[in-house]
Protein backbone atom coordinates (compact mmCIF):
# COMPACT_ATOMS: atom_id res chain seq x y z
CA UNK A 1 0.00 0.00 0.00
CA UNK A 2 1.29 2.90 -0.67
CA UNK A 3 1.62 5.90 1.75
CA UNK A 4 -0.36 9.11 2.74
CA UNK A 5 1.03 12.17 3.14
CA UNK A 6 -0.68 14.07 5.77
CA UNK A 7 0.88 17.07 4.57
CA UNK A 8 -1.36 17.47 1.32
CA UNK A 9 -4.84 16.97 0.58
CA UNK A 10 -7.53 16.77 3.27
CA UNK A 11 -8.53 12.62 3.46
CA UNK A 12 -10.54 10.95 5.83
CA UNK A 13 -8.88 8.84 7.93
CA UNK A 14 -9.21 5.06 9.19
CA UNK A 15 -7.95 3.52 12.42
CA UNK A 16 -4.30 2.78 10.55
CA UNK A 17 -3.63 6.55 9.30
CA UNK A 18 -4.76 7.51 12.85
CA UNK A 19 -1.48 5.31 13.55
CA UNK A 20 0.34 6.83 11.64
CA UNK A 21 -0.36 10.17 12.10
CA UNK A 22 -0.12 9.60 15.54
CA UNK A 23 3.98 8.41 15.13
CA UNK A 24 4.61 10.41 11.56
CA UNK A 25 3.18 14.06 13.10
CA UNK A 26 2.89 14.32 16.23
CA UNK A 27 5.61 12.42 17.35
CA UNK A 28 3.34 11.08 19.90
CA UNK A 29 4.78 7.10 20.27
CA UNK A 30 8.26 6.60 19.62
CA UNK A 31 7.72 3.74 17.19
CA UNK A 32 4.25 2.34 15.43
CA UNK A 33 5.51 -0.85 16.87
CA UNK A 34 2.24 -2.46 18.78
CA UNK A 35 -0.25 0.38 18.60
CA UNK A 36 -3.33 -0.06 18.09
CA UNK A 37 -6.60 2.14 17.18
CA UNK A 38 -10.23 2.26 17.65
CA UNK A 39 -12.80 4.68 16.22
CA UNK A 40 -14.97 5.51 19.22
CA UNK A 41 -16.74 8.50 18.25
CA UNK A 42 -20.77 7.71 18.88
CA UNK A 43 -21.69 11.30 18.60
CA UNK A 44 -23.64 12.69 15.15
CA UNK A 45 -20.65 14.85 12.97
CA UNK A 46 -16.95 13.47 13.99
CA UNK A 47 -15.11 10.78 13.84
CA UNK A 48 -13.30 10.03 17.50
CA UNK A 49 -9.80 7.72 17.33
CA UNK A 50 -7.71 6.41 20.46
CA UNK A 51 -4.58 5.26 19.49
CA UNK A 52 -3.07 3.41 22.26
CA UNK A 53 0.15 1.45 23.36
CA UNK A 54 0.08 -1.50 25.85
CA UNK A 55 2.28 0.49 28.69
CA UNK A 56 -0.87 2.96 28.97
CA UNK A 57 -0.12 5.86 26.75
CA UNK A 58 -2.49 7.19 24.34
CA UNK A 59 -4.23 9.98 22.53
CA UNK A 60 -7.06 11.15 20.78
CA UNK A 61 -7.78 12.50 17.34
CA UNK A 62 -10.59 14.40 16.59
CA UNK A 63 -11.10 14.68 12.78
CA UNK A 64 -14.21 16.63 11.06
CA UNK A 65 -15.54 15.79 7.71
CA UNK A 66 -17.35 17.52 5.23
CA UNK A 67 -20.30 16.09 6.01
CA UNK A 68 -22.66 15.04 9.18
CA UNK A 69 -21.79 11.59 10.79
CA UNK A 70 -25.68 11.65 11.45
CA UNK A 71 -26.89 12.77 7.98
CA UNK A 72 -25.16 12.80 4.39
CA UNK A 73 -27.59 15.50 3.65
CA UNK A 74 -25.61 17.98 6.19
CA UNK A 75 -23.01 19.30 4.44
CA UNK A 76 -20.19 21.66 7.27
CA UNK A 77 -17.24 23.35 6.71
CA UNK A 78 -14.44 20.68 8.80
CA UNK A 79 -13.31 24.02 9.69
CA UNK A 80 -15.60 23.56 12.94
CA UNK A 81 -12.28 21.72 13.87
CA UNK A 82 -10.33 25.05 14.56
CA UNK A 83 -13.03 26.46 16.16
CA UNK A 84 -13.45 23.55 18.70
CA UNK A 85 -9.71 23.28 19.03
CA UNK A 86 -9.33 26.93 20.02
CA UNK A 87 -12.38 26.80 22.35
CA UNK A 88 -11.02 24.21 24.37
CA UNK A 89 -7.94 26.02 24.94
CA UNK A 90 -9.39 28.81 26.29
CA UNK A 91 -12.10 27.06 28.34
CA UNK A 92 -8.31 24.59 30.12
CA UNK A 93 -7.37 27.82 31.32
CA UNK A 94 -10.60 29.06 32.13
CA UNK A 95 -11.27 26.10 34.05
CA UNK A 96 -8.12 24.85 35.11
CA UNK A 97 -8.06 21.68 33.00
CA UNK A 98 -12.12 21.01 33.52
CA UNK A 99 -11.87 20.51 29.64
CA UNK A 100 -9.48 17.79 27.65
CA UNK A 101 -5.73 19.18 26.64
CA UNK A 102 -5.40 20.10 23.38
CA UNK A 103 -1.78 18.57 21.70
CA UNK A 104 -2.18 20.02 18.28
CA UNK A 105 -4.60 20.74 15.74
CA UNK A 106 -4.08 20.31 12.25
CA UNK A 107 -5.86 22.67 9.53
CA UNK A 108 -4.91 20.26 6.55
CA UNK A 109 -6.13 17.09 7.79
CA UNK A 110 -8.84 18.84 10.09
CA UNK A 111 -8.00 17.28 13.19
CA UNK A 112 -7.40 18.01 16.82
CA UNK A 113 -4.60 15.60 18.74
CA UNK A 114 -5.69 15.75 22.93
CA UNK A 115 -6.27 14.58 25.83
CA UNK A 116 -7.83 10.67 26.00
CA UNK A 117 -9.89 10.74 28.80
CA UNK A 118 -11.06 7.18 29.15
CA UNK A 119 -10.85 6.81 33.00
CA UNK A 120 -13.80 8.36 32.89
CA UNK A 121 -17.13 7.51 30.95
CA UNK A 122 -19.90 9.79 29.19
CA UNK A 123 -22.04 11.09 31.85
CA UNK A 124 -25.23 9.49 29.69
CA UNK A 125 -24.09 6.21 29.85
CA UNK A 126 -23.33 6.64 33.70
CA UNK A 127 -26.86 7.98 34.44
CA UNK A 128 -28.03 5.11 32.32
CA UNK A 129 -26.60 2.94 34.40
CA UNK A 130 -27.56 4.49 37.39
CA UNK A 131 -24.51 5.62 38.19
CA UNK A 132 -24.04 7.88 41.46
CA UNK A 133 -21.62 10.71 40.73
CA UNK A 134 -21.10 12.88 43.95
CA UNK A 135 -19.42 15.85 43.11
CA UNK A 136 -21.47 16.54 39.74
CA UNK A 137 -23.79 19.41 40.30
CA UNK A 138 -20.58 21.35 41.96
CA UNK A 139 -18.26 20.56 38.95
CA UNK A 140 -21.01 21.65 36.54
CA UNK A 141 -21.99 24.38 38.19
CA UNK A 142 -18.18 25.76 38.27
CA UNK A 143 -17.43 24.51 34.90
CA UNK A 144 -20.81 27.24 33.33
CA UNK A 145 -20.05 30.26 36.07
CA UNK A 146 -16.12 29.47 35.35
CA UNK A 147 -16.54 29.55 31.29
CA UNK A 148 -19.88 32.38 31.29
CA UNK A 149 -19.31 34.64 33.30
CA UNK A 150 -15.73 35.58 32.84
CA UNK A 151 -16.08 35.89 29.05
CA UNK A 152 -19.18 38.17 29.36
CA UNK A 153 -19.35 42.24 29.15
CA UNK A 154 -19.46 42.39 32.76
CA UNK A 155 -16.06 40.92 33.49
CA UNK A 156 -13.94 41.51 29.73
CA UNK A 157 -12.75 44.67 28.53
CA UNK A 158 -15.41 45.53 25.66
CA UNK A 159 -13.19 45.60 22.53
CA UNK A 160 -11.64 42.63 23.47
CA UNK A 161 -14.86 40.65 24.15
CA UNK A 162 -16.14 42.22 20.47
CA UNK A 163 -13.02 40.28 18.89
CA UNK A 164 -13.63 37.32 20.81
CA UNK A 165 -17.75 37.25 19.31
CA UNK A 166 -16.26 38.23 15.95
CA UNK A 167 -13.24 35.10 16.20
CA UNK A 168 -15.87 32.59 17.76
CA UNK A 169 -18.51 33.38 14.88
CA UNK A 170 -19.57 29.96 13.93
CA UNK A 171 -22.98 30.40 10.89
CA UNK A 172 -22.43 26.62 10.09
CA UNK A 173 -22.61 25.13 13.35
CA UNK A 174 -25.53 27.92 14.84
CA UNK A 175 -27.67 27.06 12.08
CA UNK A 176 -28.04 23.43 12.93
CA UNK A 177 -28.99 24.55 16.34
CA UNK A 178 -31.61 27.72 14.29
CA UNK A 179 -33.31 25.06 12.29
CA UNK A 180 -33.26 21.70 14.60
CA UNK A 181 -33.87 23.54 18.47
CA UNK A 182 -35.82 26.65 17.10
CA UNK A 183 -37.46 26.00 13.97
CA UNK A 184 -38.61 22.37 12.55
CA UNK A 185 -39.75 21.15 15.91
CA UNK A 186 -42.71 23.74 15.83
CA UNK A 187 -44.64 22.57 12.35
CA UNK A 188 -44.37 19.33 10.64
CA UNK A 189 -40.98 19.40 9.22
CA UNK A 190 -39.29 16.86 6.85
CA UNK A 191 -36.95 15.89 8.89
CA UNK A 192 -38.83 15.37 12.30
CA UNK A 193 -38.77 12.18 13.80
CA UNK A 194 -41.38 10.81 15.97
CA UNK A 195 -43.38 7.71 16.86
CA UNK A 196 -46.92 7.99 15.31
CA UNK A 197 -48.05 8.48 18.42
CA UNK A 198 -46.33 11.16 19.79
CA UNK A 199 -46.48 13.20 16.61
CA UNK A 200 -50.66 12.89 17.40
CA UNK A 201 -50.35 14.31 21.01
CA UNK A 202 -47.55 17.03 19.05
CA UNK A 203 -49.95 18.35 16.78
CA UNK A 204 -52.06 19.42 19.64
CA UNK A 205 -49.53 20.75 22.41
CA UNK A 206 -47.28 22.13 19.53
CA UNK A 207 -47.84 22.84 16.88
CA UNK A 208 -51.38 24.23 17.80
CA UNK A 209 -50.09 26.29 20.68
CA UNK A 210 -49.56 29.83 19.18
CA UNK A 211 -49.05 31.34 22.59
CA UNK A 212 -45.68 28.91 22.64
CA UNK A 213 -44.69 29.30 19.02
CA UNK A 214 -44.28 32.92 19.37
CA UNK A 215 -42.53 32.39 22.78
CA UNK A 216 -39.92 30.23 20.85
CA UNK A 217 -39.95 32.54 17.99
CA UNK A 218 -38.57 35.07 20.28
CA UNK A 219 -35.93 32.41 22.10
CA UNK A 220 -34.59 32.02 18.63
CA UNK A 221 -33.68 35.31 18.28
CA UNK A 222 -32.31 35.67 21.41
CA UNK A 223 -30.01 32.77 20.06
CA UNK A 224 -29.26 34.25 16.90
CA UNK A 225 -28.43 37.72 18.54
CA UNK A 226 -27.56 38.18 21.99
CA UNK A 227 -23.99 37.84 22.56
CA UNK A 228 -23.72 37.71 25.78
CA UNK A 229 -20.86 34.99 26.53
CA UNK A 230 -18.41 32.55 24.88
CA UNK A 231 -21.20 29.02 25.50
CA UNK A 232 -20.30 25.78 24.63
CA UNK A 233 -23.45 25.57 22.62
CA UNK A 234 -23.76 21.87 23.08
CA UNK A 235 -23.79 21.14 27.11
CA UNK A 236 -25.79 17.81 27.04
CA UNK A 237 -24.47 14.60 29.35
CA UNK A 238 -23.40 12.96 25.86
CA UNK A 239 -21.06 16.34 25.70
CA UNK A 240 -19.67 15.61 29.86
CA UNK A 241 -17.12 12.77 30.53
CA UNK A 242 -17.47 11.85 34.04
CA UNK A 243 -16.11 9.52 36.94
CA UNK A 244 -16.25 9.57 41.04
CA UNK A 245 -14.48 12.34 41.65
CA UNK A 246 -14.03 14.14 38.44
CA UNK A 247 -16.06 15.65 35.50
CA UNK A 248 -14.43 17.15 32.17
CA UNK A 249 -16.46 18.87 29.40
CA UNK A 250 -15.62 17.86 25.75
CA UNK A 251 -17.15 18.63 22.24
CA UNK A 252 -17.34 22.16 22.11
CA UNK A 253 -17.60 22.66 18.43
CA UNK A 254 -21.28 24.54 18.21
CA UNK A 255 -19.19 27.17 21.00
CA UNK A 256 -20.28 30.50 19.89
CA UNK A 257 -20.76 34.37 21.62
CA UNK A 258 -24.20 33.34 22.72
CA UNK A 259 -27.17 33.48 25.36
CA UNK A 260 -25.83 32.38 28.94
CA UNK A 261 -28.84 30.66 29.99
CA UNK A 262 -28.61 28.44 26.54
CA UNK A 263 -25.52 26.37 28.39
CA UNK A 264 -27.32 26.34 31.91
CA UNK A 265 -30.58 24.99 30.21
CA UNK A 266 -29.03 22.50 28.42
CA UNK A 267 -27.51 21.14 31.36
CA UNK A 268 -31.03 21.34 33.11
CA UNK A 269 -33.40 19.66 30.36
CA UNK A 270 -30.43 16.32 29.93
CA UNK A 271 -30.94 16.23 33.59
CA UNK A 272 -34.99 16.08 33.88
CA UNK A 273 -34.45 13.56 30.94
CA UNK A 274 -32.60 11.61 33.21
CA UNK A 275 -35.05 12.07 36.06
CA UNK A 276 -37.60 10.84 33.30
CA UNK A 277 -35.60 7.47 32.28
CA UNK A 278 -35.26 6.76 35.79
CA UNK A 279 -39.26 7.20 36.65
CA UNK A 280 -40.22 5.07 33.36
CA UNK A 281 -37.97 2.45 33.27
CA UNK A 282 -39.17 1.54 36.60
CA UNK A 283 -35.08 -0.31 37.43
CA UNK A 284 -33.97 2.80 38.85
CA UNK A 285 -32.46 2.50 42.51
CA UNK A 286 -34.31 4.81 44.88
CA UNK A 287 -30.50 6.19 45.66
CA UNK A 288 -30.01 7.14 42.39
CA UNK A 289 -33.73 8.98 41.80
CA UNK A 290 -33.47 10.68 44.97
CA UNK A 291 -29.96 11.52 43.76
CA UNK A 292 -30.28 12.79 40.01
CA UNK A 293 -33.52 14.77 41.48
CA UNK A 294 -31.02 16.48 43.97
CA UNK A 295 -28.64 16.99 41.05
CA UNK A 296 -30.93 18.89 38.96
CA UNK A 297 -32.04 21.64 41.94
CA UNK A 298 -28.39 21.67 43.47
CA UNK A 299 -26.91 22.12 39.71
CA UNK A 300 -28.93 25.71 39.39
CA UNK A 301 -28.73 26.64 43.19
CA UNK A 302 -24.77 26.37 43.21
CA UNK A 303 -24.53 27.98 39.93
CA UNK A 304 -26.69 31.25 41.26
CA UNK A 305 -24.46 31.18 44.29
CA UNK A 306 -21.24 30.50 43.06
CA UNK A 307 -22.19 33.19 39.96
CA UNK A 308 -23.44 35.85 42.35
CA UNK A 309 -20.18 35.41 44.52
CA UNK A 310 -17.95 35.61 41.25
CA UNK A 311 -19.72 38.66 40.03
CA UNK A 312 -18.98 40.59 42.88
CA UNK A 313 -15.57 39.54 42.70
CA UNK A 314 -14.60 40.07 38.76
CA UNK A 315 -17.29 42.35 37.62
CA UNK A 316 -15.02 45.43 36.14
CA UNK A 317 -17.92 47.50 34.15
CA UNK A 318 -19.14 50.80 36.14
CA UNK A 319 -22.49 50.86 35.09
CA UNK A 320 -22.39 46.61 35.37
CA UNK A 321 -22.33 48.04 39.41
CA UNK A 322 -24.74 49.97 39.53
CA UNK A 323 -27.48 49.16 42.40
CA UNK A 324 -30.06 46.42 40.67
CA UNK A 325 -28.13 45.95 37.78
CA UNK A 326 -26.66 42.25 39.14
CA UNK A 327 -30.35 41.10 40.30
CA UNK A 328 -31.87 42.18 37.13
CA UNK A 329 -29.69 40.52 35.21
CA UNK A 330 -29.36 37.69 37.16
CA UNK A 331 -33.15 37.37 36.52
CA UNK A 332 -33.12 37.59 32.70
CA UNK A 333 -30.23 34.90 32.99
CA UNK A 334 -32.77 32.37 35.24
CA UNK A 335 -35.66 33.46 32.57
CA UNK A 336 -33.19 32.29 29.86
CA UNK A 337 -32.42 28.88 31.29
CA UNK A 338 -35.89 28.27 32.06
CA UNK A 339 -36.94 28.63 28.59
CA UNK A 340 -33.70 27.01 26.90
CA UNK A 341 -34.40 24.20 28.80
CA UNK A 342 -37.48 24.01 27.69
CA UNK A 343 -36.69 24.33 23.68
CA UNK A 344 -34.14 21.20 24.21
CA UNK A 345 -36.51 19.13 25.93
CA UNK A 346 -38.93 19.54 23.08
CA UNK A 347 -36.51 18.92 20.40
CA UNK A 348 -35.24 16.18 21.62
CA UNK A 349 -38.77 14.71 21.55
CA UNK A 350 -39.51 16.28 18.17
CA UNK A 351 -36.88 16.38 16.26
CA UNK A 352 -34.10 14.91 14.68
CA UNK A 353 -31.53 14.17 17.35
CA UNK A 354 -32.81 12.56 20.42
CA UNK A 355 -31.33 11.11 23.24
CA UNK A 356 -31.16 7.54 24.74
CA UNK A 357 -32.71 8.42 28.37
CA UNK A 358 -36.06 8.51 25.89
CA UNK A 359 -35.60 6.16 22.82
CA UNK A 360 -34.46 3.49 24.90
CA UNK A 361 -37.55 2.67 27.32
CA UNK A 362 -40.25 0.16 26.33
CA UNK A 363 -42.69 1.59 23.85
CA UNK A 364 -45.23 2.13 26.20
CA UNK A 365 -43.04 4.24 28.65
CA UNK A 366 -41.44 5.83 26.31
CA UNK A 367 -44.47 7.13 25.03
CA UNK A 368 -45.97 8.21 28.48
CA UNK A 369 -42.22 10.30 28.81
CA UNK A 370 -42.52 11.99 25.66
CA UNK A 371 -46.09 13.06 26.53
CA UNK A 372 -44.80 13.98 29.86
CA UNK A 373 -41.56 16.00 28.58
CA UNK A 374 -43.36 17.83 25.95
CA UNK A 375 -45.63 19.15 29.25
CA UNK A 376 -42.54 20.12 31.02
CA UNK A 377 -41.23 21.68 28.21
CA UNK A 378 -44.05 23.92 27.61
CA UNK A 379 -44.49 25.28 31.08
CA UNK A 380 -40.32 26.04 31.31
CA UNK A 381 -40.71 28.62 28.27
CA UNK A 382 -44.44 29.19 29.02
CA UNK A 383 -43.41 29.97 32.51
CA UNK A 384 -40.01 30.87 32.44
CA UNK A 385 -40.46 33.96 34.54
CA UNK A 386 -41.51 31.34 37.86
CA UNK A 387 -38.04 29.12 37.65
CA UNK A 388 -35.77 31.04 39.76
CA UNK A 389 -34.34 28.32 41.97
CA UNK A 390 -33.89 24.33 41.68
CA UNK A 391 -36.95 24.02 44.04
CA UNK A 392 -38.80 25.48 41.39
CA UNK A 393 -37.30 22.01 39.07
CA UNK A 394 -38.40 19.81 41.19
CA UNK A 395 -41.72 20.82 41.58
CA UNK A 396 -42.25 19.72 37.97
CA UNK A 397 -42.10 16.28 39.53
CA UNK A 398 -44.91 16.47 42.24
C1 LIG B 1 -26.75 17.21 13.03
S1 LIG B 1 -26.17 17.29 14.61
C2 LIG B 1 -27.50 16.90 15.64
C3 LIG B 1 -27.28 17.28 17.06
O1 LIG B 1 -26.11 16.63 17.54
C4 LIG B 1 -25.31 17.57 18.26
O2 LIG B 1 -24.83 16.99 19.44
C5 LIG B 1 -26.19 18.75 18.50
O3 LIG B 1 -26.96 18.60 19.68
C6 LIG B 1 -27.04 18.75 17.29
O4 LIG B 1 -28.24 19.46 17.42
MG1 LIG C 1 -21.24 16.61 20.27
Amino acid sequence: MTRKDFTQEYFRFNEQDAIDYSVEILNYFDSKEGLECLEIGDGNLNYIFKVYNGAGRSVIIKQAGPIARISDDIKLSPDRNRIESEILKIQYKLTDGGVPEVYNYDSKMNCTAMEDLSDHIILRTGLLNYQVFPELSDQLATFMVETLLPTSDIVMEHKEKKNMVKNFINPELCEISEDLVFTEPYYDAERNDMLPETQKIVSDLIWQDRELKLAVAKLKYKFMTNTEALIHGDLHSGSIFAKEDSAKVIDPEFAFYGPAGYDVGNVLAHFIFSILNARYSEKAPNEFTSWIRNVLGDTLDKFLAYYNEEWDRLVTDEMAKVEGFKENYISDLLSDTASFAGTEIIRRIIGLAHVEDIVSLPKEQRLLAEKEALLIGKRLILESNSFKTGQDYLNLFQ
